[in-house]
């Protein structure tokens, strides 16, 4: 993974490269938008930018070209935020477990078990609710950044060495977690120890015993590999993966009324593609993980056992408030009634 100074070298040469090359753009009347992964290549992110890609370069008829970067070509989740509030990247992915550390408001998705069983109805809620697009939207304005939208990437799973099935089993266990103090606390009510570590080091930490799980969707379990250096896959029910889609404000601000509207459109639209995109991709790398790996051990939790750790969680909805102000409470009181509306 490229290190800082590697990082800033790749700035300046994409800013030495962007001059001349928006010079040609503008008498040809081009174009790039660039839009940064947190993810590799084939996951939900890279699934979501390829299509967007198409459907911007055929509406606009090939005058928007848009310019994916994959996880690891500019650095870890939070260089590409840096890189989209400084207006190097136009557009990027930013899930929220990390940056929740930047944006407070983003962590009421790390609630536990907030909510519904309904995933198509949170993820309409992720794409249409408004408290959310206020809320978030308004901090996000702040730090010279657009929420453009918001959604599901799978189930939170936790991979360990060790079957957890109550509270007590993660006694003299660490976690890694990302980065948002609210994941950190919530694995520290379950008793565990935490270790914040980046995304790329995750499957060295494993192998290497530093940590003794982590949590993460099942389609980056396989693609990261996470299962070749842990025992159990266990589904808790106590969270999904939630990424945003943001852009650089006062880029949003100078595009074209015609390209806003094909950006605004696009995004709208992608909502009902990804969510079947991640649904799917999430079922088939389950069975590529089992096939690969026949003695891998799937743990469900149970309702009763799922409550134990409700139960354990419930102090963080108070540390969120204690966080965000007034800002959160009608984020969150908004959030609660839009999920409790489909069980
Ligand atoms: O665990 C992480 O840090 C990461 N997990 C996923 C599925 N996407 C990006 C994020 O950085």
């Amino acid at each position: 993974m490229p290190q800082k100074s590697f990082l800033i070298a790749v700035i300046y040469l994409l800013s030495a490269f962007y001059l001349p090359f928006v010079a040609y753009a503008e008498n040809a009347k081009l174009e790039v938008w660039r839009f940064g992964l947190e993810e590799i290549e084939g996951s939900v992110q890279d699934i979501y930018a390829q299509e967007f890609k198409k459907r911007i370069e055929e509406k606009t008829q090939g005058r928007v070209l848009v310019d994916i970067y994959s996880y690891g070509m500019l650095g870890e989740s939070e260089d590409l935020t840096t890189l989209t509030s400084i207006g190097t990247l136009q557009l990027t992915h930013a899930s929220v477990g990390i940056i929740g550390s930047l944006i407070p408001q983003m962590q009421v998705f790390n609630i536990p078990y907030l909510f519904s069983a309904n995933d198509a109805h949170n993820q309409s809620v992720l794409s249409e609710n408004p408290a959310i697009y206020t809320e978030i939207g308004n901090a996000l304005i702040d730090q010279n950044m657009r929420l453009l939208t918001l959604y599901l990437e799978g189930d939170m799973v936790w991979t360990t060495n060790k079957a957890i099935r109550r509270p007590g089993d993660f006694d003299d266990f660490r976690m890694r977690v990302m980065n948002s103090p609210l994941v950190v606390e919530t694995f520290q009510q379950y008793g565990a120890e935490t270790i914040p570590l980046p995304y790329s080091q995750v499957y060295g930490a494993l192998q290497a015993h530093i940590v003794d799980g982590q949590s993460n969707p099942i389609f980056a379990i396989e693609e990261m590999k996470f299962y070749e250096v842990t025992d159990y896959l266990i589904w808790a029910g106590q969270s999904k993966f939630v990424t945003s889609v943001i852009a650089n404000q006062p880029w949003y601000l100078t595009l074209s009324n015609e390209n806003k509207q094909v950006l605004n459109d696009t995004i709208k639209e992608m909502s009902n593609f990804i969510f079947k995109q991640q649904n799917d991709l999430n079922k088939s790398r389950l069975k590529m993980i089992q096939e690969t790996k026949p003695d891998v051990i799937l743990i469900r939790l149970s309702n009763h056992q799922k409550n134990a750790f409700r139960k354990l969680a419930q102090p963080i909805k108070a540390q969120f408030l204690k966080q965000t102000g007034s800002q959160g409470e009608r984020l969150l009181s908004a959030l609660e009634k839009a999920f409790a509306s489909k069980k």
